[in-house]
């Protein structure tokens, strides 16, 4: 029994805050919060962070039982290294008093806003990186004083810090999306277009949006976790967060008035000039392959991203497409050679003390397929280079959104387009009319993409739907 073990407090005085998080999700706590922690060791500087969470109050009331400490759990395949982090000041639920936040953000002592929000928390159109001006909430925040969205809170903070002659601060976007810092600036800018056009012109001139990339496994916490972790170390945290032994963050070094924490003291972090062939090369390779073995790997009935590995077919499959379908189409950072980089990936894929699912990476698709997998077919059909596999690969996020696996189970479909793409599938009489009824969603696929891939796709899912995606995926992994 674990109900009787003290609960984690914390140790030492809470660090004063330079940060505000929006987007206090798992990832944020197991990277960016780890890493700028070890930033202030060496390095020192006022950069506590205050976490924001914008849709759900469970993790500022775990934390706040707590001190606001939580346990950062290393899981490699030889064991588990428990670590306590002390690096949020505070944690704010936003809905609950959106102004004391709003302050808070205008306060000078604040130089960076950071953010993970996921791919649909930019409001924008993924097709083309600008923001989605009819978005319902967008529409929301232009009007009232007190935002719904991260966008919005940024905005609203930066006119308040306008009106009283502070400096903006610094939007560090730590999301998976290429050149995040634009389109970060895209929206920001976008949004305050809307409001007020000094305001947007002031942002566009004086705030810095530097691109970042980021990169470490933290699949989500399980109540079999926190149980599995209280038993171990002998007290009770209830905001643990578990993640692989591997970490990387680069960034680009463009800060207002260069306040930032001392990055580079810390391993795994490169600060460069130009993040862009990183990013590209961590989504096509790594995301777009999670996103592929996601959905084929769900439909074959494989829960996890290391079941999937381990499976030869998925395995034989997945370094196929690196080595025909992906590294061909990407130009890796000077210095780093893309075949080791997916020796790499495989070997972190497989670390059965990750239970990463795919469910969980199969979530909000809709978001993820264009910077993922998109381009990169583009670019491959262009070259007249081999993309059956990644084909394959949309094929099976059609089937998904179905709603229906292959024994008929209903699958519980997380994405911002759900019911719409739910309703075109539903209403399709045949497979041909399905992939073409989601080909035409064009938040997704450009109309050139939608052309050129057609005929393949259709093939495809024509196949998946034959014979089962395990079979499609053996097929597909020969030579
Ligand atoms: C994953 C990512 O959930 C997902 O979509 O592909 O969270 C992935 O684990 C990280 O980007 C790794 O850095």
């Amino acid at each position: 029994m674990t109900g009787n073990l003290p609960r984690l407090a914390r140790r030492a005085a809470a660090p004063r805050p330079g940060i505000v998080h929006l987007g206090l999700g798992a990832f944020f706590r197991a990277h960016g919060a780890l890493v700028i922690e070890d930033a202030m060791r060496p390095a020192g500087g006022d950069w506590g962070i205050i976490g924001v969470s914008l849709r759900s109050a469970g993790v500022r009331d775990n934390l706040e039982g707590q001190g606001n400490v939580y346990t950062a759990v290393e899981m490699s395949p030889e064991g588990q290294q428990p670590r306590i982090v002390e690096a949020l000041s505070d944690v704010i639920f936003a809905p609950q008093n959106p102004d004391a936040l709003l302050d808070l953000m205008a306060d000078p002592a604040i130089r960076i806003v950071s953010l993970t929000v996921t791919e649909k928390g930019y409001c924008h159109i993924p097709s083309l990186g600008t923001l989605d001006v009819s978005h319902p909430e967008i529409q929301k925040d232009i009007g009232a004083a007190h935002p719904a969205t991260a966008i919005g809170y940024i905005v609203r903070a930066l006119e308040r810090r306008r009106s009283a002659g502070v400096r903006p601060f610094t939007v560090l976007s730590c999301d998976n999306l290429p050149d995040n810092g634009r389109v970060a600036r895209n929206v920001v800018v976008g949004l305050a277009r809307c409001i007020d056009a000094d305001l947007a012109d002031w942002i566009e001139r004086d705030c810095r949006f530097p691109s970042t990339m980021v990169d470490r496994i933290v699949p989500a916490t399980t109540p079999d976790a926190i149980e599995r972790l209280a038993t171990r170390v002998g007290y009770r945290d209830l905001a643990p967060v578990f993640h692989e032994p591997f970490c990387q963050w680069v960034i680009e070094d463009r800060f207002v008035d260069d306040a930032r924490p001392g990055f580079e003291s810390v391993a795994g972090v490169q600060m460069v000039d130009d993040v862009a062939p990183f990013e590209l090369m961590k989504i096509r390779m790594l995301n777009g392959t999670h996103s592929a073995l996601a959905y084929l790997g769900y439909l074959a009935g494989l829960e996890t991203i290391s079941d999937t590995v381990r499976d030869p077919v998925f395995r034989g499959f997945v370094q196929r497409v690196w080595r025909d379908e992906i590294i061909p189409n990407v130009t890796p950072p000077e210095g780093v050679d893309s075949v080791a980089y997916a020796e790499d990936l495989l070997e972190r894929y497989a670390n059965p003390a990750i239970q990463h699912k795919t469910w969980q990476i199969a979530m909000d698709g809709s978001q993820k397929l264009p910077q993922r997998i998109l381009g990169t077919i583009l670019d491959a059909v262009k070259a007249g280079r081999r993309c059956d596999g990644l084909i394959l690969a949309v094929a099976g996020w059609m089937r998904y959104v179905g709603g229906t696996d292959e024994q008929g189970s209903p699958i519980d479909v997380k994405d911002p387009l759900a019911a719409r793409l739910r309703a075109l599938s539903d209403a399709a009489s045949s497979p041909r009319e399905k992939v073409v009824a989601l080909l035409n969603v064009t938040e997704v696929f450009t109309p050139e993409l939608a052309e050129l891939i057609k005929d393949d796709l259709c093939r495809a899912y024509e196949m998946l739907n034959r014979v089962g995606a395990r079979e499609c995926v053996r097929m597909r992994s020969q030579e």
